[in-house]
Parts: C-alpha cells; structure tokens; sequence
C-alpha cells in the first residue's frame, strides 16, 4: 500500500517478525534500488511480499519528542524510538507528562554545571529541554506553592541511574536554596560517607546501593535549607562476609587499605586486600574507574564535614579492621567427650581480633567455639562445630557492621538534623527516596527477596498514584473518562505480604519454630500457594528453588539459608562477652542489645524490613509525588549502547505505556475552584481569559478544575508576567509619584 509512494529520506516502521517494529529510513543502493536502512544499521530490501510489514512513521517519531504524551505513534514501538534517538544524540531525558524518564548515558554529559542550574531554577516544567533539575525546580516550586511536602520517587532496576539522580537533585536543591551554606555542604557531604559503607561493586552496577534510603529535606518559610534527615532500609549484611564471583565487599574496606598511612595500618596489623578473606571471596579487590586511595581522602573530608572526629575515624577503623581479622581466623576440628567440637587457631589474626575489640581473647575464642544455653533446668554449655563457629563468627561480623551503619547514618543525622521547635512546627520538605533497584541474579537468595519486595511496593505506590487514585477522582467529580486498563502488581504484593499465610509472614512464623528447617518452610510455601500462579513452586521435591512473578520479571530465589538469614541470631554469648570490652565505639553500637534482658537476640528481617516500609509509604502518601523512571540502556555499563530489548522490557514492567495513554488524556493538575481563583485572579483582564483562547482540553468537576501539565505551565508563566508587569506599574507609579512631588516641593520654593 505504502511502498509506492515512498521516497528518499522518508521514515517507516519495519515489523521484523521478530519484537517491537523498528525505525527504518528508506535509502538508494549503489546499484539504484531503494532499501531500508534500521535502526540498528540493518539493510532490508524492498519485496512485494514485505509491504504488509511496512507502516508510515508520524513525523513526531522521526526525530523524537521532549513529551512522550505527544507522539503520534502511540505504541512500544513509537516509545522505544523517541528514547532511542534522542539517547543516539546524548539526549536522556523525556517526559512523560511531569513523569521524568531517565536513560543512563554512562558517561558524564556537560548538563550539570552551574549556568545549567542557573538556567532551569524557577522555569516551568516543559518551558526547556527535559531534566532532573527541572523536575526538582518542581518540586522546590510546588512546596512553596502548595505549601505541601514533595516526595520524588526514583526508580528503575540496579545500574539505571537512581543513585546519580539523587544526588544531582540535592545538588540542584541545594543549589536554589541560597547561599552555600555550611548545613547544605554537610547535607551534600553525606553521601560520599553513606556510600563508602553501603555501596558495593556488583556484577550489575560498580557503584551499587545495597541499601535504601530516604533523604527529607527540610527547608525553611524562605526556601533555604534547614536541615536533613536520612533514613535508612535494610542494609546487605551478608556481604560484609560474602560476596559473589566478580563483586566486592562495602567500598570502605578498599578506600581504609589503600588510603590509610602505613603506620596506621601497621598499628592495626593491616595489609593488602588480598589478604583478607572476606574481600577475596568474589576475587576481586578493584573496580575499574574506581580510585580507591582519592576516594578515601574524599570520604576523611566528608567525615569531618559531618563533625566525625579524628578519633572517630580512628575508632571506626579498628572496628573494620578487626573485622578483617576475624575472617581470617581458622577452626580446628576435634572430638570432646565423643561430639565434634572445635578450637580458635590462635593466629596474629585473632590476637588482633581480640586486641581491637579490647576483649580478653580467651572470652572471644570460648565465645565464638561454644554456646550455652538455658534448660528448665540448668545452665548448658555446648561445643559447635568448626561449621558452626564460622557461621556464629559471621553472624558477629555482620551483626558488628549492620550496627556500625546505623550508628553511622544516626551520627549524620545528629550533625544535619533540627528537630522542629515549638515556634516552627510545621517543616516543608522535599523528600528523596533512592533504593536498591530490582534484581534477578543467576542466584538469588533472602536479600533478593527482600530488595525486590521493596520494589513491588514501590511499583504499587506509582500504580496507585498514577492509575488508581487518579481514575478514582474522575469518578468522584463527575468528570468524562473511558477507564484506562494498568497492570496492577498488588496480587504479587498479596501473596507476598497481604493475604493470609502469605510468604513473608510463613518464612517469619519458621523462623520462630527452633525446628523449623528451610526444607519445611518451602513445604509449606507449597501447600499454600501451589496454585495461585503468582508464586511458582519448585519442579520436584529435590529442588530447593521456588519461582516469584514480579512485575519486572520471574525471579526464582534459592529457599536455602532463608530462615537463618531472617533470624540474623546472634549468639548471647558473644553479646555477654561485650559487657566487659573496654571499646567505647563497640559497645555504643550495641547498647540496645547490651540493655535488654531478653536474652535472645534474633531480629525478625522480615518483620524490620514490612514496618520500615510500611512508615516509608505512609510518608510518601501525605506527600505530592514526582517520579524519575531510570533506564538501564545495556548490560555492558557503555556509553552510546542501546539494547532495544533490554529498555522494551524495562518500558513495559514499569507500565511506561499505559502511564503515556493516561497522561495524555488525563488532567494531572487539579485546583479547587478557590485556590484556583486565588492564585489566577491576576490573568482576569488578560488574553488568557479570552473565549476564544480558553478553549483547550480542560475539564471542571464539581468542586475542582482539572488541567493539563502544560495548563499549568502556562498559567504560572503567565501570571510571573502579569506581576511582573504590576510590579512595573506599580514602580511606575510611585516613580511618577515621587516625581511630582518633588516637581512640588520646588515649584512651591520658586513661587516663595
Ligand atoms: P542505581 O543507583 O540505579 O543502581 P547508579 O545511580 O549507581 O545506579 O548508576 C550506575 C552508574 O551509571 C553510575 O555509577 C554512573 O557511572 C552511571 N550513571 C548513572 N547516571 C548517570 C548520569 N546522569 N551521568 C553520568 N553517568 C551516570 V543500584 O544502586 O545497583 O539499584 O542497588
Ligand atoms: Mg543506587
């Protein structure tokens, strides 16, 4: 049908067949035939046979669009392209209505420096070329405007840009807040301290969170920075001990050994990474790009700035390293009284073990070789295994770095945060959450589970939002609509954590039965939810995998380990041990444990992880939203690399093209009729309020007024001009006024 009438230069869409139609441009072989060049630099030739694969593109998909609600071709395919060329040309950002879309360029784009936050501080959304600074002038502007907290919600699987993002919307926030204050650089400085020992090399991103956090920003009535607060998810103990093929353990380990002066090192016994076994595990002790020793003198600035003393520094130093020699301490099996049991081979490693943890070192080897406990009727002390005692001496480590960080981020938080006083009670804030993103590893294990559980809340938190509660309020206020179809991922999030017996309250309950195994938890995941669809069991009795539908994807996670990892005991023992260490930093880290008389102490993961983010969606849902939607371009961490497949698959989970339909037809702006007139009473006498121009895709409902984002773009900017130019009047006057008055005063000194 088409083909006749293409011409030279012209644009069509190709369906291969295979996947999502591809951008094509009609070309001229050397031998005169016309052909199709694609996206991806493929030659198709032109056969009669083919025309039905053939569609005209709309012009607005040839060269892309800042708004993705305006193009034409309103399907994967026209998305896929708009984000493709316009990432071809370096371009990454898009909106989707005031929805951000985010493709990572893995390389650093001159779009950040100060003329850029010079030119997009208080500019409306959609007056320049897509950005994050846009989106947090945004978010600074409707907080004031509002007078409502903001939230901005950053998402996208491991390796899409969240983290970066963050970070330069605090940039930009601190940026427009005011002068460069001393409490903004501290804000800023948090960061490099937070990642130093939160973020990791992983196989998926060099730089990876393996913890969430929330950063709400506090402002004062003037817009400037007052203060912060940080709040911290579900810190990846394990890799403290552990860490898979070609990932590194917590970047602070690297930055102390290769920073630290040597004769800090020598008085703490330090070497090289090589050395220690929890950082050769996944036999990698550098990362490309990664400047461990620069890195290191950044984090001891950003420390002070954050008023961590020297001594500070000092004391958190002996606790990492005495945490890399106790992985390097050795068990010797042996028989006593007949059972297996097991000595401390008393190295150089376990002396400085037990130097740096000021413990007496015959307590620390009793502690981490035996165990007692209470029966009815006496106090029983027993022998572990060599098994055993690693798996308790782990279980410290971890249980000493877990506290460390949020000793860590409560420390930081003392330094930048100001509780409200009585006179200034009610804060603005603008809040910015940054998680560990999806994942789905060829292994995944309890902490997958818990990372992605905290995406799907996340995902529901924008599918409420955006589809839900939206569609909900045309119907409230009698407004027209066609109702917009959305994957809605609460059936996942059901049986994960809503319905009765759902998985993460069965895992919890196991853990509580002392002999409940991982094999009889996954019995009862089975018996349960067999047939639901949503959790997949394994394929037969031997297989020790059960499968989950995510919304981003089936992730099939390994049931081994899982009820001690959601226990996270540790021994008693070891906490009694404590008591008597003279290390102020060690035993501050503990006190809570220290306090309490319960003697047990096991933290149900699973039940921190579900009241933590509980709060988190109870303060997100008292905010006004904006979201960032990251996107991974390829696998490979390289610049200028599209994988098509991969950013479709990325589009669709995130539910990209139902939230292009419902912006486009939507009315994401809404007043009350009052605050409407309040605030737009100034364009009463303007053109804007001409018949002719007020018609427009605009809707009234019974006691608000529903705009489109570009309404509210061009309301605000007009009525920035319209007091502007009262502003001049008004000068004017009192000029004139002033003018005449003295004309007055002379004239009147002639005449006398
Ligand atoms: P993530 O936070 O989404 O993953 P990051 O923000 O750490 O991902 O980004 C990964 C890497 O991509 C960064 O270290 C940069 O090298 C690069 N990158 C991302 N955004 C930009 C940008 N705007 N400009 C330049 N480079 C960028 V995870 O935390 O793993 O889910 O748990
Ligand atoms: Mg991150």
């Amino acid at each position: 049908m088409v083909i006749l009438s293409l011409s030279l230069g012209d644009f069509v869409w190709v369906d291969t067949g295979t996947g999502v139609p591809i951008g094509a441009e009609v070309k001229v072989t050397d031998t005169g035939q016309i052909q199709l060049l694609d996206d991806e630099g493929k030659e198709h030739k032109l056969k009669k046979t083919n025309e039905k694969s053939i569609r005209p593109m709309h012009p607005t998909s040839v060269k892309g669009v800042d708004d993705m609600i305006r193009l034409g071709d309103l399907n994967e395919a026209g998305l896929l392209r708009n984000l493709l060329v316009r990432h071809k040309e370096g371009i990454i950002y898009t909106y989707t209505g005031s929805i951000l879309v985010a493709v990572n360029p893995y390389q650093l784009l001159p779009i950040y420096t100060i003329e850029h936050v010079h030119m997009y501080t208080d500019r409306r959304l959609g007056e320049l070329p897509p950005h994050v600074f846009s989106i947090a002038d945004s978010c600074f502007f409707n907080m004031r405007r509002n007078r409502k907290n903001q939230c901005c919600v950053i998402s996208g699987e491991s390796g899409a840009g969240k983290t970066e993002s963050t970070k330069l919307m605090l940039q930009f926030l601190a940026a427009v807040s005011g002068q460069r204050s001393w409490i903004e650089q501290q804000v800023l400085e948090a960061n490099p301290i937070l990642e130093a020992f939160g973020n990791a090399k992983t196989i998926r991103n060099d730089n990876s969170s393996r913890f969430g956090k929330y950063i709400d920003i506090n402002f004062t009535k003037g817009g400037a920075i007052e203060g912060a607060r940080i709040e911290q998810y579900l810190l990846e103990k394990s890799r403290v001990c552990r860490q898979a093929p070609d990932e590194r353990n917590y970047h602070v380990f690297y930055y102390m050994l290769m920073g630290m002066s040597a004769e800090k090192k020598k008085i703490l016994s330090l070497g090289n990474a090589a050395e220690y076994k929890y950082l050769t595990m996944g036999n990698c002790t550098s990362c490309e790009g990664r400047d461990d020793v620069k890195e290191y003198a950044h984090f001891q600035s950003a420390l002070k700035i954050l008023t961590f003393t020297e001594n500070d520094l000092w004391e958190i130093s002996k606790l990492l390293a005495a945490i890399l020699h106790l992985g390097n301490v050795d068990f010797e099996a042996t028989i006593v009284d007949n059972l297996e049991a097991c000595n401390v081979h008393t190295s150089t490693n376990f002396k400085m073990a037990s130097e740096l943890l000021e413990v007496d070192p015959k307590a620390l080897g009793k502690g981490l070789t035996q165990r007692s406990f209470q029966t009815a009727r006496e106090h029983v002390t027993k022998s572990l295994t060599s098994a055993q005692a690693m798996d308790g001496r782990d279980a410290f480590v971890k249980g000493i770095y877990g506290r460390l960080f949020i000793w860590i981020v409560e420390k930081i938080n003392s330094a930048i945060y100001k509780p409200p006083d009585e006179e200034n009670e009610a804060k603005q804030s603008i809040g910015l959450l940054d998680i560990f993103g999806f994942e789905n590893f060829s292994k995944n294990s309890f902490e997958q589970l818990c990372i992605n559980f905290a995406n799907e809340q996340l995902q529901q938190f924008f599918v409420k939002h955006v589809f839900k509660l939206e569609q909900d309020e045309y119907a409230r206020e009698n407004i027209v609509w066609k109702h917009i179809d959305y994957q809605d991922n609460q059936r996942t999030l059901d049986v994960l954590a809503s319905k009765s017996m759902n998985l993460l309250s069965l895992i919890d309950e196991e853990s509580n039965f002392p002999k409940a195994t991982d094999a009889t938890l996954l019995q009862k995941m089975n018996q349960y939810h067999e047939k639901g669809g949503i959790y997949l069991p394994p394929k037969n009795n031997y297989e020790t995998q059960f499968g989950i539908e995510h919304f981003a994807g089936k992730v099939f996670y390994d049931s081994q380990g899982f009820l001690e990892k959601n226990r996270d005991t540790l021994s008693s023992d070891l906490i009694k041990m404590l008591e008597k260490s003279t290390n102020k930093l060690l035993k501050q880290v503990f006190c809570n444990d220290l306090k309490s008389t319960s003697g047990t102490f096991y933290h149900s993961t699973i039940l921190i992880t579900i009241t933590s983010l509980d709060s988190l969606m109870k303060t997100l849902t008292a905010c006004q939203p904006y979201f960032i939607r990251c996107i991974k371009p390829n696998d490979f961490k390289k610049p200028m690399l599209f994988d098509r497949e991969l950013c479709m698959r990325q589009l669709r989970y995130s539910g990209m093209m139902e939230t292009i339909r419902i912006r486009k037809a939507g009315y994401p702006v809404r007043y009350t009729f009052d605050e409407f007139l309040t605030r737009y009473r100034v364009l009463l006498r303007t053109s804007i309020c001409d018949p002719k121009t007020v018609k427009g895709d605009w809707k009234t409902g019974k006691t608000k007024i529903f705009l489109k984002d570009h309404h509210d773009t061009m309301l605000e900017v007009e009525r920035i001009k319209q007091l502007n130019v009262k502003a001049l009047l008004i000068q004017k006057v009192l000029r004139g006024y002033k003018y005449r008055k003295e004309f007055l005063r002379k004239r009147s000194a002639a005449i006398v």
